[in-house]
C-alpha cells in the first residue's frame, strides 16, 4: 500500500502538538471546533474536546462543560452549536433566530436548532475519571460538574427518549441530515432526494468554501440547498420537536445515533449509581439504553449482517453501507456469534483491512463500495474521531485487540501532525480543515 510521505511525529512531539492546538483555539470559554471553518463550539465536537482536556486540565475540561449546557434548551435538547462572537460561519445566529422563533432555546447564548449524537456522557465519565485519579483540587471540581452536570444529560437523554423516537422502538431519529454528525453521508442521499427545496427558500451565500481550498473536500451546493430548506421548515414550525418530526420532510431513524444514546445512557446510569442518584432516573437511563440496544440490533441486514438506518418517511431501509454499520460494537447487544462476524468484516477486507488503505484507521464509506469518494467529507475519508469512539466503545465492551489495533492505526494515519478534520484513505493525506480541535482532543486522549 502507498504510505504518507510527510514526515512523522514521535509520541512526545504529537501530544505537543495536540495540546497546541486546543490551546490555540481556546476563546478561555470554549474551544471551537477548528480555527477558522469553524469557529464556535459544536455539540459532539466539544464532547469529545472534554476528553481530551481532560487528560490536560479538569478545570478547563470541565468549564467546556458548562459552557456547552449553558446553551441547553429548556426542555432539555443540547444544540449541535452554541455560538461564539466570531461571524465567520454560515449559517449563524441570524439565519437561525432561534431565540426569537423557538420558545424552549435560550435568549443567550446564541444557538442553532438542531442537535447532535449524544457522546456528552462519555465526556464527564472521562472528567470525572481523570479528576479522581489526580484526586485534590481537581478530584473536588470533577465531583462538583457531575453534580451539576447530571441531571442536565439526564434531561437530554431523555429528550431524545421521549422527542424523537417516533416509531417507539428505541431507534432515535434524526431531523437532518447535520445531527447525524455525518452530514453527506451517502447514508442519507436516498432520503435527501425526497428534499425539495421551495422557491421561497431565502437566499444565502456559503462561506465553508472560503476555508477548505478544494470545494471536492465540501458537500455540494445541491446539498447545501436541502440542508437550509429543512432549516426553514423548522422555522417555520417554531422550532417545535412534535411539529417537525410530525411534519418536516427529512425524518430518518439513525442507528449510529441510537447506539450512541444507548451507551451514554449506561454510562450516565453508571455514573448516577456510584453517586448514589435516584433509582428512578438511572432505572430510566437503564430501560432506554435496552430498548435502543435492541432496535440497533434489529436494523442489522439479513445478508451482511451491517446495521441500517430507517427512513420514517419513505417506511423503508437504507441499504447504502457505510461505517454507521458497526454501531452494534458501540452499544453491544449481539450475540457472540453475531459480534465476531461484524468485528471480522471490520476487520476485514472490505474495511480496516482494504489492501488499497494507507492505514488501517475506520474509513466512513468502505473502499470497495460504489459510493466511496476518497477525499469527499463524509464519504470516504478516515475520521480520526470516528474511530476514537469505535476503539474506545470497543474496548469498554471487551473487543481490546480490535480497539487497540484502530488506536495504533489512526495514530499512525495523524502522525503528520496536521490534525486534519479527515484523511484521504489511500494516500494519508490530510483534508478539510487543519488543526481540528477534536482531531488534537482524541490524539491526546490516546497518548496519556
Ligand atoms: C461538520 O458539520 C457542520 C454542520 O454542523 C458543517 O459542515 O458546517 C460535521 O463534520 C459535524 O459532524 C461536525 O460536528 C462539525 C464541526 O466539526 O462539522
Amino acid at each position: 500500500a502507498p504510505q504518507p510521505q510527510r514526515p512523522r511525529l514521535g509520541a512526545v512531539a504529537l501530544a505537543s502538538g495536540a495540546a497546541w492546538v486546543l490551546a490555540g483555539n481556546d476563546t478561555g470559554s470554549m474551544v471551537t471546533a477548528s480555527p477558522r471553518l469553524y469557529p464556535h463550539m459544536w455539540s459532539w465536537d466539544a464532547a469529545f474536546i472534554m476528553v481530551g482536556l481532560a487528560q490536560l486540565d479538569v478545570h478547563r475540561a470541565a468549564r467546556e462543560m458548562e459552557t456547552l449546557l449553558g446553551g441547553q434548551w429548556a426542555d432539555g435538547m443540547i444544540p449541535h452549536i452554541v455560538f461564539s462572537d466570531e461571524t465567520g460561519y454560515f449559517p449563524g445566529p441570524e439565519r437561525w433566530e432561534t431565540a426569537l422563533l423557538g420558545e424552549h432555546a435560550p435568549a443567550a447564548p446564541h444557538t442553532s436548532g438542531i442537535c447532535q449524537p449524544p457522546v456528552h456522557a462519555v465526556a464527564l465519565r472521562k472528567i470525572v475519571d481523570a479528576g479522581r485519579r489526580r484526586s485534590g483540587a481537581d478530584q473536588r471540581r470533577a465531583e462538583a460538574l457531575l453534580e451539576w452536570a447530571w441531571p442536565r444529560l439526564f434531561a437530554w437523554q431523555r429528550w431524545l427518549a421521549t422527542r424523537r423516537d417516533p416509531l417507539g422502538t428505541g431507534l432515535i431519529a434524526v431531523t437532518h441530515g447535520w445531527e447525524s454528525g455525518m452530514d453527506n453521508s451517502p447514508r442519507w442521499d436516498s432520503a435527501y432526494a425526497a428534499v425539495r427545496p421551495g422557491p421561497d427558500l431565502p437566499p444565502y451565500t456559503r462561506k465553508d468554501l472560503d476555508e477548505v481550498g478544494d470545494e471536492g473536500e465540501r458537500p455540494s451546493d445541491a446539498e447545501y440547498d436541502r440542508y437550509l430548506w429543512l432549516i426553514e421548515e423548522m422555522r417555520r414550525a417554531g422550532y417545535r420537536s412534535d411539529e417537525i418530526v410530525r411534519s418536516g420532510s427529512f425524518l430518518v431513524g439513525d442507528v449510529f445515533m441510537s447506539a450512541v444514546f444507548a451507551l451514554s445512557c449506561d454510562v450516565l446510569a453508571e455514573l448516577g449509581e456510584e453517586s448514589g442518584r435516584s433509582g428512578e432516573q438511572v432505572a430510566l437511563l437503564r430501560d432506554w439504553a435496552a430498548r435502543s440496544r435492541a432496535a440497533v440490533a434489529a436494523t442489522r441486514d439479513p445478508v451482511t449482517g451491517l446495521a441500517r438506518d430507517f427512513d420514517v418517511r419513505a417506511g423503508e431501509w437504507i441499504a447504502t453501507p457505510s461505517v454507521a454499520g458497526f454501531s452494534p460494537l458501540l452499544c453491544g447487544g449481539l450475540e457472540p456469534d453475531a459480534r465476531a462476524a461484524l468485528v471480522a468484516t471490520l476487520e476485514g477486507p472490505d474495511w480496516t483491512g482494504h489492501p488499497d488503505l494507507a492505514t488501517g484507521s475506520l474509513p466512513t464509506v468502505s473502499p470497495s463500495s460504489p459510493g466511496f469518494l476518497p477525499k469527499q467529507y463524509w464519504r470516504g475519508p478516515q475520521w480520526p474521531v470516528i474511530s476514537w469512539l469505535f476503539s474506545w466503545a470497543m474496548r469498554r465492551g471487551g473487543m481490546d485487540d480490535t480497539a487497540a489495533g484502530i488506536r495504533a492505526e489512526t495514530l499512525r494515519l495523524v502522525s503528520d501532525g496536521t490534525f486534519a478534520e479527515y484523511y484521504h484513505p489511500l494516500t494519508g493525506a490530510p483534508l478539510g480543515s487543519l488543526s481540528q480541535s477534536w482531531t488534537a482532543a482524541v490524539v491526546l486522549d490516546w497518548l496519556y
